[in-house]
């Protein structure tokens, strides 16, 4: 039972064993088929006692949720209780060519068992908590395009092998045309061999991308409840239970497990702790935050389900029935992005809820890259941005405005028909984007409101503006110049706040060295972050007491502070937009 081989020949029958839970499938192996077969259908069904030779047959018990059987684990394998795998160093040969493909180590995962254990990443406190025994049904569904066989086939045995077989109704696994041989043929058979009527894999009928793919597995499935996983997941124990307490308790509860991080290095199973909540970037990326304490105070117990203002989007469930309710997905979002947010902004806004289930836990493998590719028919080498733009378009109302200060080159730009979508809104009444921002996400910082100026800050003597040089906002980032872009752009869009501080959307100009200006979290109680601009138009930090002088930089340099010199034009900024 450890190996890793998936082909491995189900046991022979015995003659002696009783066969009502047991029926044959005439299984012609293509390469020891012999002339007088003639039918060579992979699974014809026969009767017992016409059955041809015992190597070309294969007999198996009828698989239900009854007789599905969990596999014996593996004590010395590579890989178990979540250890990361190491590979010798024949193993390692080309190692960066398979990395690069596909984006995490599929040589560990397939020294891996199937099956493995992982550890039990639950709050001491979740292990106690009972659950109610006539709780609703799921169905697990997993799409996939080109993904590979082990992480796919661990990914449903995690579920069949952690969830409560009275509550799992099916695992629907959804191709989205996959171009690896194996995913085909070999994966119905091995399913249907060792899964039975529990596993069902659909193939669609075009290359649909994932928001499709969720889709159309979802409008397959036939429990109470949809649960949508990612297809390099690993469902922990007592994943199910919880989740499906919450939504017998709160039917239009959107809910998302605790996602712990499996390596795509090695393969190491890691317990991500239970800090975080889902945010967005104006740029309509996902982003994670600490759970605000506003968030926590709503929780009885660091084990309750707890909101969120979005969610990552690939581990998700929801009452079936409900989810299709308020709008399923957007049926003209294409491959990747925008959907997460999308049904996040919807849930909250047409009455329903978006929570985290702490003591739900599933791993997933976070890849820097996609094995297939990112191009859609209408949205070309942009899904995200298209997709977004029509996520912004239905939801956002005026708020949209910060999505394009970030993509103003998609300004004008055909988004499709967004009409169906748009009278979900009016069938179900929903809030407005303004209502989101202040009843489920108050922590969000909208740049252009309740602040003393924003836009652009322009050097009076130059045509240098303040600029983030395209960096990323995670961590730390040097505040530099760059010759002003008159058509706007989010790296040189910054605000003022009523507290004084030099902000992007989350990174607020301090110094360390009272020379070079950086952008850090923004953190209202540190002095550092405090900014005055003065009527001279210097822009001074409080507590250096400089200001900041473009003298002497150039185009990409990172701004200086210098002494405060009045009158000096190289220390005289000004900001596109002042608030009356
Ligand atoms: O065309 C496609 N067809 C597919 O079936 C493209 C992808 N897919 C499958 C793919 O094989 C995989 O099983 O869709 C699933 C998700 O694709 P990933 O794993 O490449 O996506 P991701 O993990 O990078 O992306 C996250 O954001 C996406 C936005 O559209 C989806 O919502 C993903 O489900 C989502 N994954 C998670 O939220 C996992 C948690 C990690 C985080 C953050
Ligand atoms: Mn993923």
């Amino acid at each position: 039972f450890c190996s890793v081989k998936t082909s491995g020949k189900p046991a022979a029958l015995d003659p002696n064993e009783p066969q009502n839970t047991a029926i044959a499938i005439y299984k012609f192996n293509k390469t020891t088929k012999t002339k007088s077969s003639k039918n060579n259908s992979p699974s014809e069904l026969i009767t017992l006692n016409e059955r041809p030779k015992a190597d070309s047959i294969v007999i198996r018990k009828r698989i239900n949720r009854e007789t599905y059987t969990i596999p014996e684990q593996c004590k010395d394998c590579p890989g178990e209780n979540g250890g990361g795998v190491s590979l010798t160093a024949n193993e390692s040969k080309d190692l960066d060519a398979v990395m690069k493909k596909e984006f995490f180590n599929l040589r560990a995962s397939d020294k891996i068992s199937l099956w493995r254990s992982i550890p039990d990443t639950r709050h001491e406190l979740c292990k106690i908590v009972k659950y109610p025994d006539d709780l609703p049904s799921a169905s697990v569904v997993i799409v996939f395009k080109n993904e590979r066989w082990s992480p796919v086939l661990r990914t449903v045995y995690s579920v069949l092998n952690r969830s409560p077989k009275k509550f799992l109704k099916e695992v629907i696994l959804v191709d989205d045309q996959s171009d690896i041989e194996e995913m085909g043929q070999k994966l119905d058979d091995y399913c249907e061999e060792h899964f039975g009527e529990l596993v069902r894999v659909l193939r669609a009928p075009s290359r649909l991308g994932l928001i499709k793919a969720k889709s159309y597995g979802a409008k397959h499935a036939t429990g109470d409840v949809v649960v949508f996983l990612d297809a390099h997941c690993e469902a922990n124990t007592g994943w199910l239970e919880p989740i499906l307490a919450r939504i017998k308790e709160k039917r239009s509860a959107v809910l998302c497990p605790s996602i712990d991080s499996i390596s795509d290095q090695n393969m190491a199973y890691g317990n991500s702790g239970l800090g975080s909540v889902g945010g967005f970037w104006w740029s309509l990326h996902f982003q994670w935050i600490p759970i605000p304490k506003r968030i926590r105070d709503t929780q009885k117990s660091k084990i309750d389900p707890y909101p969120s203002p979005t969610m990552a989007g690939g581990l998700l469930a929801a009452n079936r029935e409900y989810f299709f309710e308020i709008g399923g997905y957007d049926e003209d979002m294409e491959v990747w992005g925008g959907e997460n947010l999308e049904l996040s902004f919807r849930t909250w806004m047409c009455g329903g809820s978006l929570e985290f289930v702490p003591c739900s836990r599933v791993g997933h493998i976070y890849r820097p890259g996609h094995p297939y590719n990112m191009t859609g028919a209408k949205g070309k080498d942009d899904v995200h941005g298209r997709n977004s733009m029509r996520l912004a378009e239905v939801w956002m109302d005026e708020y949209k405005r910060l999505y394009y200060v970030h993509r103003g080159d998609l300004k004008g730009k055909d988004y499709g028909d967004v009409e169906d979508r748009r009278a979900i809104r009016t069938r179900l009444n929903c809030h407005s984007f303004k209502w989101y921002l202040e009843n489920v996400f108050p922590e969000k910082f909208i740049p252009d409101e309740n602040v003393l100026a924003y836009g652009e800050v322009k050097n009076s003597n130059s045509h240098l503006c303040l600029d983030t040089l395209g960096k990323d906002e995670k961590g730390t980032i040097p505040l530099s110049i760059y010759s002003c872009q008159s058509t706007g752009s989010a790296n040189q869009y910054l605000s003022l706040t009523k507290d004084y501080q030099l902000r992007r959307e989350d990174g607020c100009a301090v110094t360390s060295d009272s020379i070079s200006i950086v952008l850090i979290n923004c953190n209202h109680s540190d002095h550092n972050q405090t900014w005055t601009h003065a009527n001279n138009g210097t822009l001074v930090h409080h507590t250096s007491n400089l200001c900041l002088d473009v003298e002497g930089l150039s185009s990409n340099d990172q701004i200086k502070l210098k002494k405060c010199e009045p009158n000096k034009l190289s220390q005289q900024w000004l900001f596109k937009h002042y608030s009356k």
